[in-house]
């Protein structure tokens, strides 16, 4: 693994547990992390479980007894490792978005498929995809329940920077992080939409903001979404130029017609990790809430009006998606077994050569979505063509 901080320890966490919960075709061992500052990383392999730990990225990936990268740097790092990854005969798992531009993503795709030919996995990390009630939804889809789709609503909130003396942490700056709550939110529920409806954003009519232009610098180091601004004894903080987008909302076209309605933010007051679903077809709604996860909601429009509604399934049967493995109904999953999911289903592509899911092809296609609803945003909203995969 490349990579130790928030998403580092969630993904550490999917490893670890993974092979001790569900029956693996191939198991995963935790051989080495790697970061720059040396006590830190050997401090995170002892916490994290990692046998060994390595202050330079190319070590990491010439070592005999890695053939898996986990990549959970910033996007600003995704492309390199990953491209040295591959071509070094290596399996690698990268943390969403794919990468900072379409450029980028295009030559990571190119070397996946020149790697797939040598039998190995690039898969790309969109963790929600893995939470059972998402995946079910998705069964129920493609199952036709929802009969035509007509509408898909998502959004994406959180508050951690609501603040303006939020310090000016890595995800506020474009040359780390590639954009704002568009990329990290944003990348996450185009994903869903497109996951869950089985279709692909053909365009795009967008609106960003940046609300808070500039923010003091951070005192070190910072992990997770917390932080602490710096400075020094007499003369103030000092700030840096917020370089990313607060805010953004689009709508979007789905390649039947249905229609799509988006918003990611970080300015939603009292909202922490607020991601919502709805789709509505012309047989039945499905509505899912990540503050309830174990939760799922479907409105079977077939049913006689009068005792017809929403309903809710608590998605934690044995027969729903990664149920088979965990606790007896009503015993709930929470935020990191998606890591514990991702995990096992990287493990199981690898062992059935499987094209994985989600592929890097997939998260280039979000990733032309998100340069799409850039474009749109700069022109006033104007309705952006996404560029479709070959
Ligand atoms: O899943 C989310 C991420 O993609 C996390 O809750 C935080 O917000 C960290 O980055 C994004």
């Amino acid at each position: 693994m490349v990579g130790y901080a928030f998403m580092g320890a969630a993904h550490s966490q999917g490893w670890r547990t993974a092979g001790r919960v569900f029956d693996l075709p191939v198991q995963p061992v935790m051989a080495a992390i790697c970061g720059r500052d040396p006590d830190a990383v050997r401090g995170a392999a002892d916490r994290l479980g990692w046998g060994a730990a390595e202050t330079d990225w190319r070590v990491l990936i010439a070592r005999d007894d890695v053939q898996l990268v986990d990549i959970c740097t910033p996007g600003d790092s995704h492309a390199e490792i990953a491209i040295a990854a591959l071509e070094a005969g290596k399996h690698v798992l990268c943390e969403k978005p794919l990468a900072n531009t379409v450029a980028e993503a295009e030559a990571m795709v190119a070397a996946a498929e020149r790697a797939r030919a040598r039998g190995q996995l690039a898969m790309v990390g969109f963790n929600y995809r893995r939470t059972p009630a998402i995946a079910l939804a998705r069964r129920m889809v493609a199952q036709g329940r929802l009969g035509t789709l007509r509408h898909v609503r998502v959004s994406y909130l959180q508050d951690w920077i609501v603040d303006p003396e939020f310090p000016l942490v890595w995800r506020l700056r474009k040359e780390q992080a590639g954009s704002g709550a568009l990329g990290d939110l944003g990348s996450h529920i185009v994903d869903l939409a497109q996951y869950l409806s089985g279709e692909h954003l053909v365009g795009v009519s967008a609106l960003t903001e940046t609300f808070v232009r500039e923010r003091p610098l951070p005192a070190g180091a910072v992990a997770g979404l917390s932080a602490s601004a710096g400075g020094d004894s007499g003369g103030g903080v000092p700030r840096g130029r917020v370089t990313v987008d607060d805010a953004a909302l689009f709508t979007g076209r789905l390649a039947s017609g249905a229609l799509a309605s988006f918003e990611a933010t970080r300015f939603a007051a009292g909202r922490k990790n607020a991601l919502s679903i709805e789709l509505n077809g012309d047989r039945g709604s499905l509505a899912f809430d990540l503050e309830r996860l174990n939760e799922l909601h479907f409105h079977d429009h077939t049913e006689p009006a009068s005792s017809a509604g929403f309903r809710r399934i608590l998605a934690t049967e044995p027969d729903h998606p990664y149920l088979e493995a965990w606790w007896p109904p009503g015993h709930g999953l929470g935020y990191e077994h998606t890591f514990v999911h991702q995990a096992a289903d990287a493990m199981r592509s690898i062992a059935s050569g499987a094209l994985p899911e989600p592929s890097f092809a997939d998260g280039l296609q979000v990733q032309r979505v998100l340069a799409a609803v850039e474009e749109s945003a700069e022109k006033n909203s104007v309705y952006t063509p996404v560029t479709p995969l070959p």
